[in-house]
């Protein structure tokens, strides 16, 4: 059996290649070399190899971590650190000289309804280098009387994707081509206005009182293997530095670290609640939302749709996507070192309940759909499971199930879980729960 049929069901092949399928993802506008490789993909719960999880709670010398501040001083600097080094790649800190500038504003947009913004987010280039723009959307409720609470998460093609409002700025920026969505020539057309709406129910979550932020994932880094040579990386680049060391940061790493700086400027906007921000993401956009929130504690609460190997499924258990398949498929998403791991999950000194343990006490959201078994749903679930003694130490109720939830139910308390009906994607379904779980814990 080769890759493209099991891709989570909507990849068609779109070149073939001496040794490998070229594959592009209708939904999320992937493009991926599938080697011609056979492929043992397994989705079979007899057939996942047997494991032992490392214990978030003994350090690396050994030592049991009994105390929050062993936790906070000890424990989680180490466990920061090592998916760092050996997964997701060392991203540079906050850059000196970025300015932001408000592009747009509008106070009666969508009928009355909300606040519009568009900020651009500026980072200078370098002598060798142009410098990089993230185009901030904002909708904020238009009668919020104080700041508002915000989610805010990557989109996958471009602002104008998430609404049918003609007065978003239509993207410049490269984009894989899709016509079905209105991309041609890897360019954003008026066609593509609104094509991405389903998965940003932004009247909804206004009523709410939440407002919504987004940015195109593109903006920070182009999807595609260059060797790391467009989008933020080279803005780091040491004297005759070509590409990222094998410890340094992969475009999943700069994704977030592209949140982060939008992040910093929504700390300057009063019309926002900078200590309320919910981040989240689909997808690679998930793994991506998780990573941010262990890498920058300003997150208030973190949010993982669909986020499979790489997020918040379990590694070891090697079910549906697995480190090696990730790795060929996507050569630029993880640093360099997590290839050593190709095959090798048993050697991980970690699994995936780090990533949500770094997130303690934050609330945490680990959502999966039924049919999504490419992502690995159970794996996805216990991953919150076996945080659930880090939020215990922190003197949070964390999750008490400890075994998958019926379908369409919402489990768990600081961790919380669902598995609903369907495909891979972002539903209203989904969507309700987040804004449940961001009342219960940010209101
Ligand atoms: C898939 C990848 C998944 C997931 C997905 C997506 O190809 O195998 O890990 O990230 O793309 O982002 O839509």
């Amino acid at each position: 059996m080769w890759g493209v049929s099991y891709y989570h069901g909507v990849m068609q092949p779109i070149q073939l290649l001496q040794r490998g399928v070229l594959a592009g993802c209708l939904l999320c506008s992937t493009v991926a070399v599938l080697k011609a490789q056979p492929l043992v993909i397994n989705y079979d719960e007899a057939k996942v190899p047997r494991f032992t999880l490392p214990d978030p709670l003994t350090t690396q010398d050994g030592i049991q971590v009994t105390t929050p501040s062993a936790w906070k001083g000890i424990r989680r600097p180490e466990i920061l650190s090592l998916l760092t080094r050996e997964m997701f790649g060392e991203a540079p800190g906050s850059p000196e000289s970025m300015q932001f500038k408000v592009e747009s504003e509008s106070v009666d947009a969508l009928d009355g309804l909300a606040r519009r913004k568009e900020v651009t987010v500026h980072l200078e280039g370098t002598a060798d280098t142009a410098g990089v723009d993230i185009d901030v959307l904002i909708y904020l409720p238009a009668k919020a009387e104080k700041p508002s609470p915000v989610f805010l998460g990557l989109n996958f093609a471009g602002n104008h994707s998430i609404q049918n409002d003609p007065d978003i700025t239509l993207s410049k920026s490269w984009m894989r081509s899709n016509p079905q969505n209105g991309i041609v020539d890897h360019q954003a057309t008026e066609a593509s206005r609104g094509s991405g709406s389903s998965r940003w129910p932004v009247e909804t979550i206004l009523k709410r009182g939440y407002g919504v932020v987004t940015a195109y994932y593109g903006d920070i880094d182009p999807d595609f293997d260059d060797g790391w040579q467009n989008g933020v990386h080279p803005l780091f680049y040491r004297d005759s530095q070509k590409t990222p060391e094998s410890h340094q940061w992969g475009s999943i790493a700069a994704w977030a670290w592209g949140l982060s700086r939008i992040m910093d400027y929504l700390q300057t906007d009063h019309d926002i609640a900078g200590n309320k921000v919910s981040v989240l993401g689909h997808s690679r956009l998930g793994k991506t939302s998780l990573w941010a929130g262990a890498t920058d504690e300003r997150f208030a609460l973190v949010i993982s749709n669909n986020s499979g190997c790489g997020g918040a499924a379990l590694s070891k258990r090697a079910y549906g996507e697995t480190i090696r398949r990730i790795n060929s498929s996507f050569p630029h998403w993880f640093c360099d070192n997590f290839t050593y791991y190709n095959d090798r999950e048993h050697l991980l000194p970690f699994d995936q309940h780090y990533l949500i343990a770094l997130l303690a006490p934050r609330p945490v959201y680990i959502a999966s759909a039924q049919e999504d078994r490419w992502a690995d749903p159970k794996g996805e679930f216990l991953s919150g499971v076996y945080a659930d003694p880090v939020y215990r130490l922190l003197g949070k109720k964390g999750i008490s199930a400890r075994e998958m939830p019926e379908i369409n139910e919402s489990v768990g308390d600081t961790i919380r879980y669902h598995i609903r009906t369907g495909k891979h994607d972002v539903t209203d379904f989904d969507w309700e729960q987040y804004m449940n779980f961001a009342d219960q814990h940010l209101k």
